[in-house]
Protein backbone atom coordinates (compact mmCIF):
# COMPACT_ATOMS: atom_id res chain seq x y z
CA UNK A 1 0.00 0.00 0.00
CA UNK A 2 2.96 2.52 1.46
CA UNK A 3 4.79 2.01 -1.78
CA UNK A 4 1.82 2.44 -3.95
CA UNK A 5 1.09 5.52 -2.71
CA UNK A 6 4.25 6.76 -2.66
CA UNK A 7 5.21 8.47 -5.79
CA UNK A 8 1.99 10.07 -6.01
CA UNK A 9 2.26 13.81 -6.09
CA UNK A 10 5.70 13.78 -5.26
CA UNK A 11 8.51 16.21 -7.13
CA UNK A 12 10.57 15.17 -8.44
CA UNK A 13 13.00 18.29 -8.27
CA UNK A 14 12.19 18.49 -4.98
CA UNK A 15 11.05 14.84 -3.77
CA UNK A 16 8.27 16.71 -1.74
CA UNK A 17 4.75 15.86 -2.28
CA UNK A 18 2.56 18.99 -3.43
CA UNK A 19 -0.72 17.02 -3.19
CA UNK A 20 -3.20 19.99 -3.15
CA UNK A 21 -6.86 20.25 -2.90
CA UNK A 22 -9.24 19.11 -6.07
CA UNK A 23 -5.62 18.57 -8.38
CA UNK A 24 -4.71 16.01 -10.14
CA UNK A 25 -2.45 14.66 -7.60
CA UNK A 26 -5.58 15.02 -5.53
CA UNK A 27 -7.40 12.89 -7.70
CA UNK A 28 -4.80 10.56 -8.05
CA UNK A 29 -4.49 10.12 -3.78
CA UNK A 30 -8.40 9.63 -3.94
CA UNK A 31 -8.27 6.90 -6.36
CA UNK A 32 -5.87 5.09 -4.25
CA UNK A 33 -8.02 5.43 -1.50
CA UNK A 34 -10.91 3.78 -3.34
CA UNK A 35 -8.82 1.09 -4.43
CA UNK A 36 -7.55 -0.06 -0.93
CA UNK A 37 -11.51 0.30 0.38
CA UNK A 38 -12.62 -1.71 -2.45
CA UNK A 39 -10.02 -4.48 -2.87
CA UNK A 40 -10.83 -4.69 1.01
CA UNK A 41 -14.86 -5.06 0.27
CA UNK A 42 -15.30 -2.05 2.23
CA UNK A 43 -18.06 0.28 0.83
CA UNK A 44 -16.76 3.13 -1.16
CA UNK A 45 -18.67 6.67 -0.28
CA UNK A 46 -17.55 10.49 -1.30
CA UNK A 47 -19.64 12.70 1.14
CA UNK A 48 -21.25 16.32 0.01
CA UNK A 49 -18.23 17.72 1.27
CA UNK A 50 -15.55 15.79 -0.53
CA UNK A 51 -14.49 13.63 1.99
CA UNK A 52 -14.01 9.90 1.30
CA UNK A 53 -15.39 7.11 3.23
CA UNK A 54 -14.67 3.20 3.72
CA UNK A 55 -17.12 1.29 5.51
CA UNK A 56 -17.41 -2.36 7.06
CA UNK A 57 -20.77 -2.54 8.26
CA UNK A 58 -23.77 -0.63 8.14
CA UNK A 59 -22.83 3.36 9.44
CA UNK A 60 -26.78 3.86 10.02
CA UNK A 61 -26.87 1.24 12.47
CA UNK A 62 -24.72 3.97 14.40
CA UNK A 63 -21.98 4.16 17.15
CA UNK A 64 -19.29 3.84 14.11
CA UNK A 65 -15.99 3.62 15.12
CA UNK A 66 -13.67 5.85 12.92
CA UNK A 67 -10.02 5.89 11.68
CA UNK A 68 -7.76 7.94 9.10
CA UNK A 69 -6.68 11.22 8.48
CA UNK A 70 -5.80 13.05 5.05
CA UNK A 71 -3.84 12.74 2.23
CA UNK A 72 -3.32 15.93 0.89
CA UNK A 73 -0.05 17.85 1.50
CA UNK A 74 1.84 20.87 2.30
CA UNK A 75 3.80 22.28 -0.49
CA UNK A 76 7.10 19.85 -0.47
CA UNK A 77 5.38 18.37 2.63
CA UNK A 78 6.29 14.88 3.74
CA UNK A 79 5.37 11.08 2.67
CA UNK A 80 3.96 10.55 6.68
CA UNK A 81 1.91 13.72 7.32
CA UNK A 82 -1.44 12.18 6.95
CA UNK A 83 -0.75 9.43 4.54
CA UNK A 84 0.65 7.40 7.78
CA UNK A 85 -2.89 8.10 9.51
CA UNK A 86 -4.47 6.24 6.24
CA UNK A 87 -2.27 3.35 5.27
CA UNK A 88 -2.33 2.54 9.09
CA UNK A 89 -6.12 2.50 9.11
CA UNK A 90 -6.54 0.01 6.18
CA UNK A 91 -3.55 -2.11 7.88
CA UNK A 92 -4.90 -2.36 11.17
CA UNK A 93 -8.31 -3.14 9.41
CA UNK A 94 -6.13 -6.15 7.70
CA UNK A 95 -4.44 -6.77 11.29
CA UNK A 96 -7.87 -7.67 12.70
CA UNK A 97 -9.37 -9.75 9.83
CA UNK A 98 -6.16 -11.65 10.87
CA UNK A 99 -6.97 -12.03 14.44
CA UNK A 100 -10.36 -12.87 13.03
CA UNK A 101 -11.42 -10.43 15.26
CA UNK A 102 -15.58 -9.77 15.30
CA UNK A 103 -16.76 -6.22 14.65
CA UNK A 104 -19.65 -5.89 16.88
CA UNK A 105 -19.58 -1.89 15.82
CA UNK A 106 -19.77 -0.29 12.17
CA UNK A 107 -16.20 0.48 11.22
CA UNK A 108 -15.12 3.33 9.23
CA UNK A 109 -11.68 4.41 7.88
CA UNK A 110 -12.26 8.18 5.98
CA UNK A 111 -9.76 10.24 4.19
CA UNK A 112 -10.45 13.85 4.90
CA UNK A 113 -10.62 16.50 2.23
CA UNK A 114 -7.88 19.59 1.95
CA UNK A 115 -6.54 18.75 5.55
CA UNK A 116 -3.42 21.16 5.37
CA UNK A 117 -5.08 24.09 3.22
CA UNK A 118 -2.23 24.60 1.12
CA UNK A 119 -4.20 25.74 -2.05
CA UNK A 120 -6.79 27.67 -0.55
CA UNK A 121 -5.27 28.77 2.68
CA UNK A 122 -8.03 27.52 5.09
CA UNK A 123 -6.84 24.09 7.22
CA UNK A 124 -9.24 21.55 7.53
CA UNK A 125 -11.62 22.30 5.05
CA UNK A 126 -13.54 19.04 4.32
CA UNK A 127 -13.63 18.23 8.54
CA UNK A 128 -14.76 22.11 9.58
CA UNK A 129 -17.72 21.70 6.55
CA UNK A 130 -18.81 18.63 7.85
CA UNK A 131 -18.84 19.79 11.43
CA UNK A 132 -20.52 23.05 10.56
CA UNK A 133 -17.49 25.05 11.44
CA UNK A 134 -17.36 26.78 8.20
CA UNK A 135 -20.03 28.05 6.00
CA UNK A 136 -20.72 27.28 2.94
CA UNK A 137 -20.64 30.80 1.84
CA UNK A 138 -17.43 31.24 3.64
CA UNK A 139 -16.05 28.06 1.43
CA UNK A 140 -17.48 29.14 -1.60
CA UNK A 141 -15.22 32.61 -1.71
CA UNK A 142 -11.93 30.37 -0.47
CA UNK A 143 -9.61 31.23 -3.94
CA UNK A 144 -6.40 29.85 -5.02
CA UNK A 145 -3.26 32.03 -5.62
CA UNK A 146 -4.29 31.51 -9.17
CA UNK A 147 -7.92 33.13 -8.76
CA UNK A 148 -9.48 30.16 -9.18
CA UNK A 149 -12.45 29.44 -6.19
CA UNK A 150 -13.24 26.76 -4.69
CA UNK A 151 -16.16 25.78 -6.49
CA UNK A 152 -14.44 25.77 -9.98
CA UNK A 153 -11.61 24.04 -8.69
CA UNK A 154 -13.87 20.93 -7.14
CA UNK A 155 -16.07 20.99 -10.77
CA UNK A 156 -12.38 21.33 -12.68
CA UNK A 157 -12.73 17.73 -10.57
CA UNK A 158 -15.70 16.47 -11.09
CA UNK A 159 -17.50 17.05 -8.32
CA UNK A 160 -20.88 19.34 -7.25
CA UNK A 161 -20.20 22.25 -5.57
CA UNK A 162 -23.56 22.71 -4.46
CA UNK A 163 -23.16 20.25 -2.38
CA UNK A 164 -21.28 21.49 0.42
CA UNK A 165 -22.61 21.78 3.57
CA UNK A 166 -22.57 20.46 7.23
CA UNK A 167 -23.37 17.00 7.60
CA UNK A 168 -24.95 16.13 11.09
CA UNK A 169 -26.07 13.35 9.94
CA UNK A 170 -23.08 11.57 9.32
CA UNK A 171 -21.37 12.71 12.24
CA UNK A 172 -24.62 11.51 14.71
CA UNK A 173 -23.68 7.91 13.48
CA UNK A 174 -20.09 7.99 14.78
CA UNK A 175 -19.59 7.11 18.41
CA UNK A 176 -15.57 7.45 17.93
CA UNK A 177 -13.12 8.78 15.80
CA UNK A 178 -9.20 8.18 16.16
CA UNK A 179 -7.12 9.33 14.36
CA UNK A 180 -3.16 8.02 13.98
CA UNK A 181 -0.45 10.76 12.78
CA UNK A 182 3.33 10.82 12.44
CA UNK A 183 4.09 12.79 15.06
CA UNK A 184 5.59 16.71 14.41
CA UNK A 185 7.50 16.93 17.08
CA UNK A 186 10.63 15.07 18.85
CA UNK A 187 8.68 14.31 22.03
CA UNK A 188 8.44 10.71 21.44
CA UNK A 189 12.23 10.41 20.25
CA UNK A 190 13.33 12.48 23.67
CA UNK A 191 11.13 9.91 25.80
CA UNK A 192 12.48 6.83 23.73
CA UNK A 193 9.14 5.74 23.15
CA UNK A 194 7.00 4.34 19.73
CA UNK A 195 3.69 5.33 20.45
CA UNK A 196 2.01 8.35 22.51
CA UNK A 197 -1.42 9.21 22.74
CA UNK A 198 -2.88 13.44 22.13
CA UNK A 199 -3.57 15.23 25.48
CA UNK A 200 -4.52 18.30 23.19
CA UNK A 201 -3.65 20.73 20.53
CA UNK A 202 -2.47 24.49 21.11
CA UNK A 203 -4.57 26.79 19.65
CA UNK A 204 -3.08 28.29 16.51
CA UNK A 205 -3.76 30.60 13.36
CA UNK A 206 -3.05 31.96 10.28
CA UNK A 207 -2.63 35.76 9.72
CA UNK A 208 -2.25 37.46 6.28
CA UNK A 209 -0.62 41.06 6.21
CA UNK A 210 -0.96 43.30 3.77
CA UNK A 211 2.04 45.69 3.44
CA UNK A 212 1.24 48.17 0.81
CA UNK A 213 4.13 50.75 -0.23
CA UNK A 214 4.93 52.88 -3.43
CA UNK A 215 6.40 51.64 -6.06
CA UNK A 216 9.42 53.21 -7.50
CA UNK A 217 12.84 52.61 -9.29
CA UNK A 218 15.37 50.77 -6.99
CA UNK A 219 18.13 52.82 -8.63
CA UNK A 220 17.56 55.90 -8.78
CA UNK A 221 14.86 56.72 -5.46
CA UNK A 222 16.79 58.10 -2.75
CA UNK A 223 16.53 56.12 0.87
CA UNK A 224 14.40 59.15 2.30
CA UNK A 225 12.32 59.07 -0.41
CA UNK A 226 11.10 55.28 -0.35
CA UNK A 227 7.49 53.82 1.28
CA UNK A 228 9.71 50.17 1.06
CA UNK A 229 6.76 47.58 1.82
CA UNK A 230 9.53 44.58 2.04
CA UNK A 231 11.71 47.05 4.60
CA UNK A 232 8.02 46.99 7.08
CA UNK A 233 7.99 42.75 6.33
CA UNK A 234 11.22 42.52 7.29
CA UNK A 235 11.00 44.36 10.50
CA UNK A 236 7.89 42.21 11.10
CA UNK A 237 9.18 39.12 10.80
CA UNK A 238 12.05 40.08 13.67
CA UNK A 239 9.43 41.08 15.79
CA UNK A 240 7.55 37.81 15.35
CA UNK A 241 10.75 35.86 16.35
CA UNK A 242 10.89 38.46 19.34
CA UNK A 243 7.39 37.93 20.54
CA UNK A 244 7.14 34.53 20.20
CA UNK A 245 10.47 34.25 22.32
CA UNK A 246 9.25 36.34 25.28
CA UNK A 247 5.62 34.15 25.14
CA UNK A 248 7.44 30.54 24.50
CA UNK A 249 5.34 30.55 21.86
CA UNK A 250 5.94 29.79 17.81
CA UNK A 251 5.39 32.30 15.34
CA UNK A 252 6.37 31.71 11.70
CA UNK A 253 6.36 33.95 8.46
CA UNK A 254 6.60 30.80 5.85
CA UNK A 255 4.69 32.55 3.05
CA UNK A 256 5.67 35.35 0.89
CA UNK A 257 3.66 37.43 -1.89
CA UNK A 258 5.75 40.74 -3.51
CA UNK A 259 4.38 43.11 -6.44
CA UNK A 260 5.61 43.62 -9.12
CA UNK A 261 8.52 41.29 -7.77
CA UNK A 262 11.04 42.83 -9.59
CA UNK A 263 14.58 43.17 -8.71
CA UNK A 264 15.01 46.59 -9.65
CA UNK A 265 11.59 47.57 -8.42
CA UNK A 266 10.42 49.15 -4.83
CA UNK A 267 7.58 46.69 -4.41
CA UNK A 268 4.37 48.08 -4.40
CA UNK A 269 2.69 45.74 -2.44
CA UNK A 270 4.38 42.57 -0.01
CA UNK A 271 1.83 40.14 1.27
CA UNK A 272 3.14 38.23 4.49
CA UNK A 273 1.31 35.22 6.20
CA UNK A 274 1.45 34.86 9.87
CA UNK A 275 1.08 30.98 11.59
CA UNK A 276 1.00 31.48 15.16
CA UNK A 277 0.52 29.05 18.44
CA UNK A 278 0.89 28.60 21.50
CA UNK A 279 0.19 26.68 24.63
CA UNK A 280 -3.02 28.83 25.47
CA UNK A 281 -5.11 31.33 24.15
CA UNK A 282 -3.92 34.18 25.91
CA UNK A 283 -0.19 33.59 25.48
CA UNK A 284 -1.00 33.40 21.32
CA UNK A 285 -2.76 37.06 21.71
CA UNK A 286 -0.17 38.01 22.90
CA UNK A 287 2.31 37.27 20.69
CA UNK A 288 0.10 38.55 17.73
CA UNK A 289 -0.77 41.71 19.10
CA UNK A 290 2.32 42.44 19.72
CA UNK A 291 3.72 41.21 16.27
CA UNK A 292 0.67 43.61 14.99
CA UNK A 293 1.52 46.59 16.84
CA UNK A 294 5.56 46.40 15.46
CA UNK A 295 4.07 45.97 11.77
CA UNK A 296 1.52 49.18 11.97
CA UNK A 297 4.90 51.24 14.21
CA UNK A 298 7.28 50.58 11.42
CA UNK A 299 4.67 50.85 8.45
CA UNK A 300 3.66 54.32 9.80
CA UNK A 301 7.27 55.21 10.20
CA UNK A 302 7.67 54.34 6.33
CA UNK A 303 4.45 55.73 4.97
CA UNK A 304 3.40 52.46 4.16
CA UNK A 305 -0.44 51.41 4.58
CA UNK A 306 -0.68 47.83 6.49
CA UNK A 307 -4.06 45.62 6.25
CA UNK A 308 -4.13 42.44 8.49
CA UNK A 309 -7.12 39.52 8.24
CA UNK A 310 -7.08 37.00 10.61
CA UNK A 311 -7.45 33.50 7.35
CA UNK A 312 -7.87 30.70 9.73
CA UNK A 313 -8.03 30.01 13.25
CA UNK A 314 -8.56 26.62 15.91
CA UNK A 315 -8.67 27.48 19.25
CA UNK A 316 -7.44 25.09 21.99
CA UNK A 317 -8.59 21.24 21.63
CA UNK A 318 -8.90 19.05 24.69
CA UNK A 319 -9.38 15.30 23.54
CA UNK A 320 -12.44 13.28 24.89
CA UNK A 321 -11.00 12.51 28.10
CA UNK A 322 -13.07 9.07 28.35
CA UNK A 323 -12.07 8.06 24.63
CA UNK A 324 -8.13 9.45 25.46
CA UNK A 325 -8.00 7.50 28.82
CA UNK A 326 -9.83 4.18 27.11
CA UNK A 327 -7.02 4.49 24.61
CA UNK A 328 -4.37 4.36 27.61
CA UNK A 329 -5.99 1.31 29.53
CA UNK A 330 -6.16 -0.19 26.19
CA UNK A 331 -2.99 -0.03 25.32
CA UNK A 332 -1.64 0.00 29.11
CA UNK A 333 -2.30 -3.98 28.34
CA UNK A 334 0.32 -4.07 26.26
CA UNK A 335 3.74 -4.91 28.42
CA UNK A 336 6.01 -4.23 25.08
CA UNK A 337 4.86 -0.46 25.39
CA UNK A 338 5.29 2.22 27.34
CA UNK A 339 2.44 4.80 25.87
CA UNK A 340 2.93 8.73 27.12
CA UNK A 341 0.26 10.97 26.69
CA UNK A 342 1.55 14.43 25.08
CA UNK A 343 0.20 18.07 23.62
CA UNK A 344 1.03 19.53 19.91
CA UNK A 345 1.21 22.30 18.07
CA UNK A 346 0.09 20.98 14.89
CA UNK A 347 -3.36 20.97 14.06
CA UNK A 348 -5.53 18.18 13.04
CA UNK A 349 -9.38 16.84 11.70
CA UNK A 350 -9.46 15.05 14.60
CA UNK A 351 -9.29 18.43 16.76
CA UNK A 352 -11.58 20.00 14.13
CA UNK A 353 -14.03 17.78 15.40
CA UNK A 354 -13.34 17.09 18.76
CA UNK A 355 -16.39 19.44 19.86
CA UNK A 356 -18.86 17.40 17.58
CA UNK A 357 -18.11 13.57 18.69
CA UNK A 358 -15.51 12.16 21.13
CA UNK A 359 -12.13 12.27 19.28
CA UNK A 360 -8.39 10.56 20.13
CA UNK A 361 -5.05 10.73 18.41
CA UNK A 362 -2.66 8.18 18.29
CA UNK A 363 1.47 9.68 17.28
CA UNK A 364 4.05 7.37 15.57
CA UNK A 365 7.34 8.32 16.89
CA UNK A 366 9.05 10.88 14.46
CA UNK A 367 13.00 10.34 15.19
CA UNK A 368 13.90 13.77 13.53
CA UNK A 369 10.86 15.79 14.92
CA UNK A 370 10.60 17.11 11.28
CA UNK A 371 7.65 17.63 9.10
CA UNK A 372 6.29 19.83 6.59
CA UNK A 373 9.29 19.01 4.41
CA UNK A 374 10.81 16.16 2.72
CA UNK A 375 12.72 15.10 4.97
CA UNK A 376 10.31 13.70 7.47
CA UNK A 377 10.52 10.36 8.43
CA UNK A 378 9.33 7.46 10.70
CA UNK A 379 11.20 4.46 11.01
CA UNK A 380 9.27 1.06 9.95
CA UNK A 381 9.70 -0.87 12.84
CA UNK A 382 7.80 2.51 14.63
CA UNK A 383 5.18 2.52 12.15
CA UNK A 384 4.43 -0.94 12.17
CA UNK A 385 3.66 -0.70 15.91
CA UNK A 386 1.25 2.03 14.82
CA UNK A 387 -0.12 -0.27 12.85
CA UNK A 388 -0.74 -2.88 16.08
CA UNK A 389 -1.61 -0.27 18.43
CA UNK A 390 -4.39 1.27 16.21
CA UNK A 391 -5.34 -2.34 15.79
CA UNK A 392 -5.75 -3.48 19.40
CA UNK A 393 -7.73 0.32 20.26
CA UNK A 394 -10.12 -0.98 17.41
CA UNK A 395 -10.28 -4.14 18.76
CA UNK A 396 -11.18 -2.67 22.25
CA UNK A 397 -13.31 -0.25 20.80
CA UNK A 398 -15.44 -2.47 18.03
CA UNK A 399 -15.08 -5.64 18.15
CA UNK A 400 -16.24 -8.21 21.07
O1 LIG B 1 -0.62 23.12 10.08
C1 LIG B 1 -0.88 22.16 10.77
O2 LIG B 1 -0.75 22.21 11.95
C2 LIG B 1 -1.36 20.88 10.15
O3 LIG B 1 -0.25 20.21 9.63
N1 LIG B 1 -2.36 21.14 9.14
MN1 LIG C 1 0.45 18.85 8.18
MN1 LIG D 1 -1.52 16.12 9.11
Amino acid sequence: MWAELLPVGRSSASGGYRRYAWTGADADCRAWFREQAEARGLAHETDRNGNQWAWLGDPAAGNAVVTGSHLDSVPDGGAFDGPLGVVSAFAALDELRGRGARFTRPLGIVNFGDEEGARFGLACVGSRLTAGALTVEQAHRLTDGDGVTLPRAMEAAGYDPDTLGPDPERLARIGAFVELHVEQGRALDLSGDRIGIASAIWPHGRWRFDFRGEANHAGTTRLADRHDPMLSYAETVLAARREAELAGAVATFGKIGVEPNGVNAIPSLVRGWLDSRAADQTSLDTVVTGIEKAAREHAAAQGVDLDVVRESFTPVVEFDHALRDELARILGTRTDLRVPVLGTGAGHDAGILSDRIPTAMLFVRNPTGVSHSPAEYAAEDDCVAGVTALADVLEGLACT
